[in-house]
């Protein structure tokens, strides 16, 4: 097949699974095409059969902001037509999804994939002024999935779509296990690594982050590795500064070596207030690192409660805290949790599987099953 894959360059869940699917299907023979406003972190590499347009909207004096999803509509279909795509899978509804289905219709041919991450249904694509765009797209595409059953279900009640909805996870590949070098840089020996990855955005709650840390700190020896940047960020590192525990967090910033990052550390967090599935949860349990997360959303079909990781109410910073200091104090424990987690995460969230359903939908929209 012909596949255009259309997503964010940033460091969100959306744009890794996006060019891991990508990656994953050039390896499997087919041609990938990855359309995005600059190079999405993950297309490192010279690969075989995947090439990158860039989409650039122009800017003219008229405009108050440049039209950035005419301009991808546009150069969905211009590669399209040169291509011969088969099919555009568009990653995060708003607005790759009303882009593909505008180049479909210059294109008729061409199939449209929808894939639903998150926050665009539970948080942007519910604002009404996107709502009935995101709405039609869901409607309209070939194809639709969800990267969990509760956001399949979240989409269906905020839109009241009435149409199949396949539930697709995100997945990972098998990590080493090796722990580098840099674990002595981040915590001395005697001290845990806990850590956190996001965007530090609002639902990311990491203010929760260091109040669970705050109030492990006074029990054990421990340090927190704090990866990404975001709106939240400089909140973060004042606090850290007032409480009078910045030397014991170290805040990285973006970091595209997540897999090095994890391969420190002993316990991940995500508090968040919602999470549609948790990719950097999934990775953390990939590197054999148990998590402790809030019960919403997906996190629970991701982590079992007691097995891979601990799951507490939104917010219940307490008992965030007792969960750390279990697995901090029991060695056994924390090691049995952390090989649950990688069993399941390389199980359960395996490419293999994963992208071979993929793969299953793109024959069922081009009517070749
Ligand atoms: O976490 C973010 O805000 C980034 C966002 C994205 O779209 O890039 O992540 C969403 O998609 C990921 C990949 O499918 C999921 O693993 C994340 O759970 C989801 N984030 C939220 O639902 C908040």
């Amino acid at each position: 097949m012909r596949i255009g894959i259309s997503c964010y360059s940033t460091f969100g869940g959306s744009g890794v699974v996006a060019t891991e699917v990508g990656k994953a299907l050039a390896g499997r023979g087919h041609e990938v095409h990855i359309l995005s406003p600059s190079l999405p972190p993950r297309l490192v590499g010279f690969e075989d059969r995947i090439n990158f347009h860039e989409v650039r909207a122009s800017p003219y004096p008229l405009f108050e902001d440049a039209p950035y999803s005419i301009a991808l509509g546009s150069k969905m279909a211009d590669v399209a037509e040169k291509y011969s795509l088969d099919i555009i899978h568009a990653h995060y509804a708003i607005p790759h999804a009303m882009a593909a289905l505008l180049a479909r219709m210059a294109v008729p041919s061409l199939k449209v994939v929808t894939t639903l991450h998150g926050t665009d249904i539970t948080v942007v694509g519910s604002d009404p002024s996107y709502l009935p765009m995101v709405k039609m797209a869901i409607r309209e595409s070939d194809g639709v999935t969800a990267v969990s059953e509760y956001l399949r279900q979240e989409t269906i009640r905020t839109f009241g779509v009435n149409r199949p909805i396949d539930v697709i996870g995100n997945f990972v590949e098998p990590p080493g296990l090796e722990r580098p070098e840099c674990r002595s840089w981040l915590a001395p020996k005697s001290a845990f690594v806990l850590t956190h990855i996001s965007n530090f955005r609002p639902v990311k709650r990491v203010m929760d982050v260091l109040k669970t840390f705050e109030l492990v700190r006074k029990e054990v020896p421990v340090r927190l590795v704090m990866v990404g940047d975001g709106p939240d960020r400089v909140e973060a590192e004042t606090f850290c500064r007032e409480r009078g525990f910045a030397s014991e967090v170290r805040f990285t910033g973006k970091q595209l070596d997540i897999g090095t990052v994890l391969a420190c550390s002993d316990i991940f967090l995500l508090p968040s207030a919602t999470e549609s599935f948790g990719l950097a949860a999934l990775e953390a349990m990939g590197h054999r690192v148990p998590v402790i997360a809030s019960r919403v959303g997906g996190l629970p079909e991701v982590i079992r409660h007691g097995v891979d990781g601990y799951l507490e109410a939104l917010g219940d910073v307490d008992a965030m805290a007792e969960d750390v200091l279990r697995l901090v104090r029991d060695e056994k424990l924390r090691l049995s949790m952390g090989q649950a987690a990688r069993d399941r995460a390389l199980g359960t969230f395996a490419e293999g599987p994963i992208v071979d359903q993929y793969e299953a939908l793109y024959h069922r929209v081009l009517g070749r099953n």
